[in-house]
């Protein structure tokens, strides 16, 4: 069976806000993009994911749509994408819009008349709810961005809900008018020539049936709603619907990808299966949630070996059905090579090997912005450096309970979305040449070192090895097709896996360590006789059944039985 092209592709995501600013006002915008495209033609990227462009008031920058057919200016126009789309086109570099349809903004026509009265005929389009009869709210969950996720609203005496900010009321799918709605700008959009789309938190769109009570943990506010309300039971009716409304008919160019938090491997099996398509591949949070304990703002310290627990388990789980998203960044993720690798000493080397580990697994590799040229977390210091909202209302819930701002600091340092949101580092000049204004969120200073031209023009930097990661899943059927198999489980410090296709065979092994290391692996892992394929030294150990790995060390091996 001819397998679909995005096996074979690497997804880069644009933040557009924080990429490249052309009219000075300290904002990226599209213009910023369509002139970095052959910088991206160049690193080899076939599928570009532009966070939100739509016109947004920009609460939580774009993910809060007021109008879904249009581009907010601080952007540009709709002239602008579709230059994009026709100048990518030229560069075999495809353009996939990101859908927020889990919520709109309160500001988006349907929710300004949904507020308006309770006979408006788009009341039902928002979830809508009376206080309980003893006054209390509807319910008692938390909203992800801190406090109640119901807003009481004044015009009509009643609450609505709002899972993320009380800017982003959520939309009810479960009215027929507002899937219709939505599958109708889907259709424009992909008329317009875009190839897809990433679906913001997709499988939160059908809620739990009653809205019934979260646990509610001693001490604590709110209950926790969201085990219960994610992946919802009318969830692969949707997408089956969205599916047929939208994708069916159309020759196969596109690309979708849930993000999905809180989805389980089989789920995610169900919803990516091709025998009954829903969604291409998903976008799962396990991998990244393991450094951190009941919120995201508790630090657990990370352990290599429950990632490649996670890691594969996913590996195996998709082995004969759906597919997954490979990714360690995102617009919402503190920078990996800070997270999980040495972002001092060995910057670049641990920068190589996150990426040959990601890379060489089976899935659709994700880019961030920056990850590229190893980008590291900002040296944020104190409340006021951060802008993030999610940041800024957990500070702000600390404040008010007396809690203790400075552990809090230390979260936000470590995970605050801010840190992958500086801008792109282009080059060496005051603001790396993001922009000649003033930026909306400060340059990182390691920007006169870390930054777009010199590692162009240095063989040996990170950018330089992520093309030819990116070049070796066009050219190498294994590192697209091949079955996954972990070894070393055990090991608490090296990452090893081979890769297998008929008689063909890659083995990865990455030392995830400031330390030397050594491991011993058999013939079946390892043939003396394999060549080496990609490497972070500039020479490798050859293969042996003993390896000695220098710190951050990572060798593929490729061959052939
Ligand atoms: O994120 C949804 C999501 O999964 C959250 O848990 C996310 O991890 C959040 O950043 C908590 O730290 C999506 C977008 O990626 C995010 O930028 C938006 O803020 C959110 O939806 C609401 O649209
Ligand atoms: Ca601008």
């Amino acid at each position: 069976m001819e397998q679909p092209w995005w096996h074979k592709s690497v997804v880069y995501q644009i933040y557009p806000r924080s990429f490249a600013d052309t009219n000075g006002d300290g904002f990226g915008d599209l213009r910023g993009v369509i002139d970095r495209l052959d910088y991206l033609a160049h690193l080899g990227v076939e599928v570009l994911w532009l966070s939100p462009i739509f016109k947004s008031p920009q609460d939580d920058n774009g993910y809060y749509i007021s109008d879904y057919q249009d581009i907010d200016p601080m952007f540009g126009t709709l002239a602008d994408v579709d230059e994009l789309i026709a100048e990518g086109k030229k560069r075999n570099i495809r353009i996939v819009m990101d859908l927020v349809v889990n919520h709109s903004s309160d500001e988006h026509p349907w929710f300004v008349e949904s507020r308006s009265s309770l006979d408006n005929p788009k009341r039902d389009w928002y979830i809508w709810r009376p206080a309980r009869e003893d006054g209390s709210l509807p319910n008692n969950w938390s909203s992800f961005f801190s406090g109640s996720v119901w807003e009481f609203d004044e015009t009509t005496g009643e609450y609505f809900m709002h899972l993320f900010s009380k800017k982003q009321p959520d939309l009810n799918w479960e009215n027929p008018e507002v899937r219709n709605a939505v599958f109708t700008m889907m259709n424009w959009w992909l008329d317009r020539g875009i190839a897809g789309f990433r679906m913001d938190v997709i499988n939160l769109i059908s809620k739990v049936e009653g809205l019934p009570d979260g646990e509610q943990a001693p001490g604590h506010e709110f209950g926790n709603g969201f085990p219960l309300t994610a992946n919802g039971p009318r969830l692969t009716e949707y997408l089956r619907e969205m599916y047929e409304a939208v994708f069916a008919h159309r020759s196969d160019v596109f690309l979708t990808v849930g993000e999905c938090p809180g989805i389980d491997v089989d789920f995610a099996g169900v919803i990516t299966d091709s025998e009954n398509p829903m969604l291409d591949m998903v976008f799962q949070f396990e991998h990244v949630g393991i450094d951190q304990g009941s919120s995201k703002w508790d630090i657990v310290p990370f352990d290599l070996k429950t990632l490649k627990k996670s890691l594969g388990r996913w590996q195996v789980g998709l082995e004969d059905r759906g597919w997954n998203s490979l990714y360690w960044n995102n617009h919402d993720q503190p920078r990996i090579v800070s997270r999980w690798g040495n972002d001092r000493e060995y910057r670049v080397e641990s920068a190589k090997l996150l990426g040959t580990v990601l890379h060489m697994h089976r899935g659709t590799p994700y880019v961030y912005q920056g990850e590229e040229l190893g980008m590291t977390n900002y040296p944020f210091e104190t409340i006021d450096q951060f802008q993030d909202l999610e940041t800024l209302n957990h500070y702000k819930t600390v404040v008010d309970h007396n809690g203790d701002t400075e552990s809090a600091l230390r979260a936000y340092r470590r995970y605050g979305r801010d840190n992958a949101r500086t801008p792109m580092q282009w080059d060496i000049s005051v603001d790396a040449g993001f922009s000649r204004g003033k930026p909306w969120l400060a340059v990182n200073p390691n920007h006169t070192e870390v930054n777009a031209a010199a590692a162009i023009g240095d063989p040996n930097s990170v950018f330089h090895y992520y093309r030819r990661l990116i070049a070796l899943r066009k050219s190498d059927e294994v590192v697209a097709e091949g079955k996954f198999t972990m070894l070393l489980e055990d090991h608490p410090s090296v990452y090893a896996f081979t890769r297998t296709l008929d008689s063909q065979g890659l083995t990865v092994i990455a030392n995830w360590s400031d330390e030397p290391n050594s491991v011993s692996l058999d013939d079946s892992a390892l043939p003396t006789d394999a060549v080496t394929l990609i490497h972070n030294y500039t020479d490798a150990p050859s293969a042996s059944s003993e390896i000695s790995l220098r710190p951050w060390e990572a060798v593929v091996y490729r061959w052939a039985r």
